[in-house]
């Protein structure tokens, strides 16, 4: 009965759009929904760093290489805030971390792709940080204080790693008809992937009915392709380049692009560990974690230090 009741003015706090902050009484599955998601969005920041981490020694420029470096370093910071706004559902970054690296929790398909060729980094900025900022900018109105608000920091910096990636493909697209084909070239690669990191379809989504039910997720799926799709297809227009889809084609009376069917079965099977990179990407990690051990441990050993010496002072 008391839950009953407890659950009934939950929802209507919800619906009148308050946020609910950590030491609000929640519901034991929008806390498990969200640890879920919000862990799987931290991953997806530092797993991001990988492949394009993988092009900052070879950037074509002392200019283009400081700014991969800055944009590989925001989404290190990406991830910080992230595990910090989960672990304010009482879950320690370190289990989030082991559930990871057991593969136990999913990062994006998206960075499962390699990255061959510096066009690659124009396109993830172009398509992956505009598909997430498509995301994240409704994700930032969500009802989890902490998580809406990390992510109006993380949707400012989104915006300027989708104009740098955007930049990127212009310069190619006005270069040698060599840099233009590999920026068709990249776009060829990216697109289908980039338009089903936004999640599976409506009909094949399960979790989207308990998110929009509790304004985490304030559209679905689909609308949120849809958008994106709306958005890109003119500047692919704009750069000169044909977007891979043969069905594309603009429908007048709604005013959207319709687009031709997305391969799920690449999707689902890039999500369960089968993708180009799955093996690559975590092992990366893990070894990272275990690499850093020792500085992890130096720096507790330190803090300890300091806080004995100030006892006895
Ligand atoms: N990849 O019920 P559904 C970035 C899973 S990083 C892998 O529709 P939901 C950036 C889903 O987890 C951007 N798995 O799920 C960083 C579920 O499985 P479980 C990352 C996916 O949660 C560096 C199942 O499929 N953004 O911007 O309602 C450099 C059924 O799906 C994916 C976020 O993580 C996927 N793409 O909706 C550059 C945003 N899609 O967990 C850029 C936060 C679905 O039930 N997350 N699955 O076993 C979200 O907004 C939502 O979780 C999603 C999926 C829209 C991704």
């Amino acid at each position: 009965m008391e839950d009953l009741k407890r659950l009934e003015e939950f929802q209507a706090k919800i619906d009148k759009g308050l946020k609910i902050e950590p030491k609000d009484w929640m519901p034991e599955k929008y806390r498990l929904q969200l640890i879920r998601m919000m862990s799987q969005h931290a991953h997806s920041e530092i797993v991001g760093m990988l492949p394009e981490g993988n092009w900052i020694t070879r950037a074509p420029s002392l200019r283009r290489k400081a700014i991969l470096l800055s944009k590989v370093q925001d989404e290190a910071g990406h991830g910080l805030y992230l595990y910090s706004a989960a672990e304010t559902l009482g879950i320690d970054r370190k289990e989030l971390l082991n559930q990871l690296h057991t593969g136990k929790a999913k990062y994006s398909s998206i960075f499962n792709y390699p990255t061959l060729t510096w066009a690659d980094i124009g396109a993830i900025g172009w398509l992956v940080d505009g598909a997430a900022i498509m995301n994240q900018t409704m994700l930032a109105r969500g009802s989890y204080g902490p998580y809406s608000r990390a992510m109006v920091k993380i949707c400012k910096e989104e915006s300027f790693h989708n104009r740098q990636g955007y930049e990127i493909m212009l310069s190619l697209c006005n270069g040698t008809p060599e840099q233009k084909e590999m920026a068709q070239d990249s776009l060829n690669r990216w697109w289908w992937p980039s338009i089903s990191m936004l999640g599976p379809s409506d009909a094949e989504s399960v979790n989207s009915d308990d998110l929009m039910k509790w304004k985490v997720k304030l559209e679905s799926n689909d609308a949120i392709r849809q958008r994106f799709i709306d958005r890109t297809v003119p500047q692919a227009d704009f750069l000169g380049l044909t977007i891979p889809d043969k069905d594309l084609k603009f429908n007048t009376e709604t005013g959207h692009y319709e687009h031709g069917p997305i391969n799920w079965d690449e999707f689902f099977n890039v999500i369960k560990g089968n993708g180009p990179c799955n093996k690559e990407r975590l092992q990366t990690r893990v070894d990272a974690d275990r690499n850093g051990q020792w500085v992890r441990e130096a720096a507790l050993a330190y803090a300890k230090k300091r806080k004995e010496q100030e006892v006895t002072a």
